[in-house]
């Protein structure tokens, strides 16, 4: 993509309204504009990370054996009468009226909608177990919508939902998610702890959130050291992984337990802050009975299906992701889920062989990189490719150019290469 042709409207200015650092720098890099309180439009680049993190998200649940479907953002309130939920859910619930006085409601989860799909479809045992999931946009009428993405109204959230005959079965289905989302966050280049939680508005009993550390976070996170190794997704067998994951200490202040914290050594004490990047729940037939959903058993018997709810903030992970990779200069993608792998930095727009090659470049390097062909001063060039983090960035100037050298420079470390044009690509690409 060529940025002279772009919609990646930079900001040299900290804007005024931004009080966090991920805040400002979404605004400030051209990823996103403020519509309404909460309500943000995504641009070029922005769009670009948000479907770099859906896809990973999608494969890995799909890896999982979720299958993916799609539900409407609007739904109808009997169908949360049901439930009991539709006045429980209280203020942060936006309710429509349509022209036929139908009460609507812009949904903020969907564990009411998919267990009606799953009543109307599902008969029999045989047909069990299920989880399913999908990618779509939530409304939370949020008291305090602030730090842009990372508390919006209008957010978009990966939620599945998995429904089993018995209780081994759901615990087998929230035991498998718990690993999916480890793996997620892993290949997006994230670490996200997973801490014992309470219910809330979901319901049940067993929970998890999922904790990226940063210190503007929310949340009062304590964990033990051992889950910033890393290597923390060593067992691949699903029961071993969630034995190591929920045997180490890791919980919010919510859950705190000064006793087990007393046990752990103090060198292993680590006390910080954490952004909820998704929750997990295990809330058995809480949905399936109140909405009347059973199949059939081998028996004939009615067995009511035994549910969890899994979800993740993926426009969130924009935001908290950007909080925890971030310098004074800008933003620093992790490479899996940066807008572009690469830019091209063309410092003397003009000159035959410096266009030429950065031409070249352009074309091998496809879509997933920006060339920044604007007739701007260098300065201004170095300045922006900072501010927008692309993992690599290749810097072409007339002098190099002439012996068809180019420098190459790793955002993250600040190390710079001075390699052939080849080599700059076999790197980038590599
Ligand atoms: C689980 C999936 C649920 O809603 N029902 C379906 C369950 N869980 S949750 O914890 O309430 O939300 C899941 C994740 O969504 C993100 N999130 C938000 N992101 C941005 N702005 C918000 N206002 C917001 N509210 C929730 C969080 O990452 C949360 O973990």
């Amino acid at each position: 993509m060529r940025l002279s042709q772009s919609l990646i409207p930079t900001l040299k200015e900290t804007p005024a309204e931004a009080q966090i650092a991920s805040h400002r720098l979404m605004l400030r890099a051209g990823l996103v504009r403020q519509m309404a309180s909460g309500i943000y439009a995504w641009l070029p680049a922005g769009l670009r990370v948000l479907n770099k993190i859906s896809q990973i998200v999608r494969e890995e649940q799909d890896a999982a054996g979720a299958q993916e479907v799609l539900m409407p953002t609007i739904q109808s309130a009997d169908l949360w009468r049901e439930s009991g939920r539709y006045d429980a859910y209280g203020k942060e619930m936006l309710r429509i009226t349509d022209r036929h006085d139908r009460e609507l409601l812009y949904g903020p989860t969907n564990e009411e909608m998919i267990t009606a799909i799953m009543r109307d479809t599902t008969k029999s045992y045989r047909d069990l177990p299920r989880n399913l999931y999908h990618i779509q946009w939530k409304f939370r009428d949020e008291v305090r919508p602030r730090f842009g993405v990372l508390r919006g109204r209008e957010f978009l959230m990966k939620d599945a939902y998995s429904f089993d005959l018995d209780y081994e079965g759901a615990l087998i289905a929230y035991k498998k998610m718990m690993l999916a989302y480890m793996r997620t966050f892993q290949r997006i280049g994230i670490t996200a702890i997973p801490m014992r939680a309470d219910t809330g508005q979901i319901g049940g009993d067993l929970s998890h959130e999922f904790h990226v550390l940063a210190p503007t976070g929310e949340s009062g996170v304590f964990y033990d050291a051992a889950f910033e190794a890393g290597d923390s997704l060593t067992a691949t067998d699903v029961e071993a992984f969630y034995e190591q994951m929920t045997t180490m200490y890791a919980a919010t202040d919510e859950k705190h337990d000064l006793d087990a914290w007393a046990k752990i050594p103090d060198e292993r004490k680590r006390e910080g802050r954490g952004i909820e990047v998704g929750q997990i729940f295990y809330f058995g037939k809480k949905y399936s009975e109140s909405m009347n959903f059973a199949v059939t058993g081998p028996d004939g018997s009615k067995i009511f299906p035994e549910m969890g709810s899994y979800g993740i903030g993926v426009s969130r992970l924009v935001g908290a992701i950007i909080e925890a990779r971030h310098d004074e200069a800008g933003i620093i993608w992790p490479d899996a889920i940066a807008p572009f792998r690469a830019a091209i930095l063309n410092l003397r727009q003009g000159d035959a062989v410096t266009d030429q090659i950065c031409n070249d470049l352009h074309e091998k390097l496809g879509a997933d990189c920006l060339y920044d062909d604007r007739e701007e001063r260098a300065g201004a060039k170095f300045a922006d490719a900072d501010l927008m983090g692309h993992p690599w960035q290749i810097i072409v100037g007339p002098r190099g150019a002439a012996n068809g050298v180019v420098e190459l420079k790793r955002r993250a470390t600040g190390e710079r290469f001075e390699l052939s044009v080849a080599d700059a690509l076999a790197k980038v690409l590599a």
